[in-house]
């Protein structure tokens, strides 16, 4: 049971989204908190297959308390940001997604997806940077179909300016050439370096007040576990239209995004789930 649990790969169950059978424990899928504990299933199993570390299992805990005052849905308001986020990433010339252990854990095939929709490149850049957490996780996303993923030691020759972390380590012809850059479970530290390069930075973080969530231009105030379908939802949505017409709707949800409004509707969101 152990060993089939160990090897299970979750992430072919879709973002989030955990088969109970493939879990130790039973959990039943009328449980109130279901998907909770699914999602916690898929972060354990990846943490054992050596993709998480144990700081991504304490990452998980802080979101889950934001996504607890969120109701875990989606809100308009994220909608909102979500319609934003995708409009910038298509209209951008070199989009990149950076991933890091949670969101492999969580969402790696409709990353892959996402990325091959939009056209995006895929660089793997860990805080808590190793060899090997680094290629497992380029051979989970290629697993999943990825054709190229960046970020791997070898090919991390470029630096950001005044960043001291492992994050600043990124690919010249990835997060290091891009105009834009999608980056979710993030530290602000990074974020900021990034919007200081003079890239557009796009953000999912639960906490409307981490620094990473004030300093992108665009953050999604959600669960990656829902964001990121949603945000391949919005891109077939987009595609459906003339190309003319495309670009003319997405500058115009872009230029009318107001970060800093919508990150305190979502704390009002949260608020108002605690009166
Ligand atoms: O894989 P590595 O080595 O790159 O390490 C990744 C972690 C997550 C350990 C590292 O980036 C980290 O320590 O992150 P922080 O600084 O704790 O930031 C995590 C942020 O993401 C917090 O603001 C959380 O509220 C938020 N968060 C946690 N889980 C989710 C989330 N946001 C969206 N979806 C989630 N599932």
């Amino acid at each position: 049971m152990e060993q089939d649990f160990l090897t299970s790969n979750s992430n072919h169950y879709g973002c989030g989204n955990y088969s109970i059978y493939d879990s130790q424990f039973h959990i039943p899928p009328t449980h109130p908190r279901a998907q909770s504990l699914f999602t916690r299933n898929m972060l354990v199993d990846a943490y054992r297959r050596g993709l998480v570390v144990s700081e991504g299992l304490i990452a998980h805990g802080r979101g889950e308390a934001f996504d607890y005052l969120l109701g875990e849905k989606t809100s308009g308001i994220a909608q909102v940001a979500i319609e934003a986020a995708t409009s910038a990433l298509m209209l951008s010339r070199y989009p990149v997604i950076s991933v890091n252990g949670n969101l492999a854990a969580l969402c790696a095939k409709a990353t892959v997806e996402l990325s091959q929709l939009i056209g995006a490149k895929i660089e793997v850049n860990l805080f808590y940077r190793t060899v090997r957490r680094e290629h497992l996780i380029r051979k989970e996303l290629k697993s999943l179909g990825a054709k190229e993923v960046l970020g791997t030691s070898s090919g991390t020759k470029a630096f950001i300016p005044e960043l001291q972390s492992e994050r600043r380590r990124v690919a010249p012809n990835g997060i290091m050439k891009a105009d834009t850059v999608l980056v979710t479970l993030e530290d602000g530290d990074r974020t900021e370096a990034l919007a200081k390069m003079g890239k557009t930075v796009v953000a999912i973080d639960l906490n409307p007040m981490s620094r990473t969530a004030r300093s992108a231009n665009i953050t999604i105030v959600d669960n990656v576990i829902r964001a990121i379908p949603k945000m391949i939802m919005a891109v077939k949505k987009f595609k459906d239209l003339e190309q003319e017409q495309r670009e003319m709707v997405m500058k115009r949800i872009v230029k009318e995004f107001n970060n800093h409004k919508n990150l305190l509707e979502s704390l009002s969101i949260m608020q108002g789930n605690i009166a």
